[in-house]
């Protein structure tokens, strides 16, 4: 396999195309699903989720990722036809309202459907493996592409959390993709890597990412880091207690995390809760000016 790290030829601040406020980028999450970890049906409706989209906006949100399939662990496809009717009426109504929208799907026509529609950005948790038709579509599409660490479909995924080395498994995994995506003619220099927090992962994988984001960026690439309210984050919180606390009660340690995650080099954090994310970011940006200080 060719080193792919020395194929991307900009240095990784940034993706065109995308807003650059000189600290690392919020993408709010609307799920417009009935069964996400998290949020589960509260934005299925199409005019809730709009409302949601243009609140995670006015909220600060650089970017809002719109996603018509669930992808929590244990689940299963909802089919083409649903996922598009899900997402792309949201995807063009804020789009049309000069928001920055991403499509979070791992399909190729849902994909092409939403940058028809005005999407800027398509997240791909797959990485390109899902849909052998992500690469030719997103390269003729011309626009940013988050390529997340992935092993397996949502309902298998945990059964495929084994790793050597956890970190050197995804970069060596990710370099992969990488390389498969660029033989499909995308733009190396548009693309955005993700370690998968929680996609075949134990919590201590997922850790032992978020601590070593160094490696990571050391493929070339932007890193996005999708932390919040997932597992691990329940399981720290409830260590030496019972049991893990519940996703609606992790949003402030999240912020936490997209603290960690953006002085460890992240270019953007994707957040339930903009305004608790864009203040951690804020907060690491501003900590991060005076790390070379003399004091
Ligand atoms: N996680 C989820 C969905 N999409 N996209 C990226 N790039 N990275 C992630 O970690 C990620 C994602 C699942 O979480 P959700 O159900 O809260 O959206």
């Amino acid at each position: 396999m060719q080193d792919v790290a020395v194929r991307r030829p900009r240095t990784p601040v940034g993706l065109e195309g995308l807003p650059r406020p000189g600290r690392c980028l919020v993408m709010g999450i609307l799920n417009v699903t009935p069964d996400s970890f998290s949020d589960a049906g509260l934005y299925a409706d199409t005019r809730c989720a709009i409302d949601r989209g243009l609140g995670l906006a006015a909220q600060g949100a650089d970017i809002v990722d719109v996603g018509g399939e669930s992808t929590r662990p244990g689940a299963h496809p909802v089919g083409l036809d649903e996922e598009l009717a899900r997402t792309l009426p949201v995807v063009r109504e804020l789009a049309r309202a000069g928001v920055c929208t991403s499509i979070d799907t791992m399909h190729a026509p849902v994909a092409r459907a939403a940058v028809e529609a005005g999407a800027r950005l398509v997240n791909d948790v797959s990485g390109g493996l899902a849909d052998p038709a992500m690469a030719s579509t997103v390269a003729a599409a011309g626009v940013p592409y988050i390529a997340m660490h992935w092993r397996a479909p949502s309902r298998e995924m945990d059964d495929h959390a084994e790793y050597g080395d956890v970190v050197a498994d995804v970069v060596t995994e990710l370099g992969r993709a990488l390389w498969r995506l660029a033989e499909g003619g995308v733009d190396l220099a548009r693309v955005a890597i993700d370690p998968g927090i929680g996609f075949s992962k134990r919590p201590e994988h997922d850790w032992t990412l978020l601590a070593h984001l160094g490696s990571l960026r050391r493929l070339g690439y932007p890193v996005l880091v999708g932390a919040s309210r997932k597992r691990f984050i329940g399981a720290a919180l409830a260590a030496g207690g019972a049991g893990e606390v519940p996703p609606a009660g992790r949003d402030v340690a999240s912020a936490a995390v997209s603290a960690l995650a953006a002085v460890g080099g992240a270019f953007c954090v994707r957040v339930h809760d903009v305004r608790a994310g864009l203040d951690a970011v804020r907060m690491a940006a501003a900590y991060g000016a005076h790390l070379d200080r003399e004091p």
